[in-house]
């Protein structure tokens, strides 16, 4: 076990209740010795105690203290926590008669971090924990909570064993055949190409083709906003969020910097971005503004156009349109807010159509989705050799992308799996 950390694992002070966590070595006896008694609350029980300053015995608080003992806990070592008041001089004193006692206070992500390192999680539940954090959106909550439950890391250990399977009978074969036998050897690789490791490849293909999915929950889908200078642009904006985020004003060539503004479509997360208009200008901080609008709208996943010709119309008040899509074009007032609920429909149905519901996606962050295609490009490669050493090859090439894909596997334990299958002294 690593030496005792803690850390206010809370929201900031002052708040209602405030979670000091502690892990590491050792660290049931500072509990008890914070909280003046011989006797730990029962484990996963909360038990009210009083917090004590260790030189004087002082009260520092009223707390609930409660233990989490190794393995089973989150860091998978003895851990425990305080929830004390939530003022910033309770936090304050808590934390520093835990330095007194021998705690040093834990690096960002290091509960995690040990928590990884004692294998309770792979890296693709720590990559899910990190997002489901800052999950904004139902979605992305669903996604994030089926990830660090180990949807991946399920998905790649079965991965992980097929193709195990595969290389352990093709390197007996290797290994243990003599020069007679090479034509069994090729004979064998040849059949393994056919079954098993067609089975590998389709089930990595399917888990690619969510990549894009998972991709869009995480960083959210871009909509653009985009047209002339005074088109009502950043009017738009503000109706949409529903507040008032960018500035507004008769003079065209307001908008300068790109804004973005997070929307939820229907659970689905979105940035909405409001960009400056556009026009031939001489002023080089709006050459800029132009310069940056003109890119974003190029990255956007989609893009509403307020010019003349584009796909939005704006001031209906003035011209007397009906709200609503017709003519081709969606209609509009960002003044009065007519033909608003009709795009914000729309905008969901767009959403939806670019984010289907159902089956959480498997692949959610780039790291994995280029692990998993560097692991199914070399399985693609081992599909494609004719002589079983150089399919062997490939497919060591794929277990140490895998490997690195959970960050739990290197080349060792492999080769440990292949023989622990193998009875060697036959
Ligand atoms: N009547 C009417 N006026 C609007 C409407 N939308 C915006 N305006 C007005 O048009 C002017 C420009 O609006 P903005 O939202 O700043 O336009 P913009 O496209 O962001 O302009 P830039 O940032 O300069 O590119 C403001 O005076 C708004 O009040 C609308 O639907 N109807
Ligand atoms: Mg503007």
């Amino acid at each position: 076990m690593a030496a005792p950390i803690f850390a206010l694992s809370s929201g900031p002070p002052p708040a209602g209740v405030a979670v000091i966590r502690l892990s590491g070595e050792g660290v049931f006896d500072i509990v008890r010795q914070i909280s003046g008694s011989r006797r730990l609350p029962p484990t996963r029980e909360a038990r009210l105690r009083t917090l004590r300053r260790p030189h004087d015995q002082a009260p520092l608080d009223q707390a609930l203290v409660l233990i989490f003992p190794g393995p089973n806990s989150f860091t998978g070592e003895d851990s425990a926590e305080l929830h004390c008041h939530g003022s910033p001089a309770v936090v304050a004193a808590v934390q520093a008669a835990l330095s007194a006692l021998g705690a040093r206070p834990a690096e960002a992500g290091e509960f995690t971090r040990r928590a990884f390192e004692s294998g309770r999680l792979d890296l693709t539940q720590v990559e899910a924990l990190s997002d489901l954090i800052v999950a904004e959106t139902e979605l992305q909550r669903e996604t994030a909570l089926a990830q660090a439950g180990g949807r991946l890391r399920d998905l790649a250990d079965s991965w992980r064993d097929q193709l195990i399977g595969i290389m352990a009978e093709i390197e007996a074969q290797l290994d243990f055949s003599d020069e007679g036998d090479v034509e069994a050897s090729n004979v064998y690789a040849e059949r393994m190409r056919g079954g098993p490791l067609t089975r590998l490849v389709d089930s990595m293909e399917a888990a690619l083709h969510s990549a894009p999915v998972g991709e869009r929950i995480r960083h959210g889908l871009t909509i653009a906003v985009t047209g002339p200078p005074n088109a009502g642009k950043s009017s738009l904006i503000n109706a949409l969020a529903r507040r008032d985020v960018a500035i507004v004003t008769p003079h065209a060539g307001t908008t300068r910097d790109v804004i973005e503004v997070h929307l939820d479509l229907g659970g689905r997360p979105a940035i909405l971005l409001d960009t400056a208009g556009l026009r031939e200008t001489s002023d080089p901080i709006e050459a800029e503004g132009i310069a940056r609008a003109i890119a974003r709208a190029e990255s956007a996943d989609l893009v509403l156009n307020l010019a003349p010709g584009g796909n939005v119309v704006n001031r209906i008040d003035e011209t007397g349109e009906t709200p609503g899509f017709h003519s081709g074009r969606l209609h509009l007032s960002a003044r009065t807010g007519a033909g608003l609920a009709e795009l914000e429909a729309w905008l969901t149905e767009w959403a939806e159509d670019h984010i289907p519901s159902g089956e959480p996606p498997a692949i959610t962050t780039a790291r994995q989705q280029h692990l998993i295609a560097e692991a199914l490009g070399a399985l693609k490669s081992a599909q494609s050799k004719a002589d079983p050493v150089l399919t062997a090859e490939d497919l060591r090439a794929a277990a140490h992308a895998l490997g690195r894909l959970s960050g739990r596997i290197g080349p060792e334990v492999i080769l440990g799996a292949i023989f622990s299958r193998f009875c060697i002294g036959k």
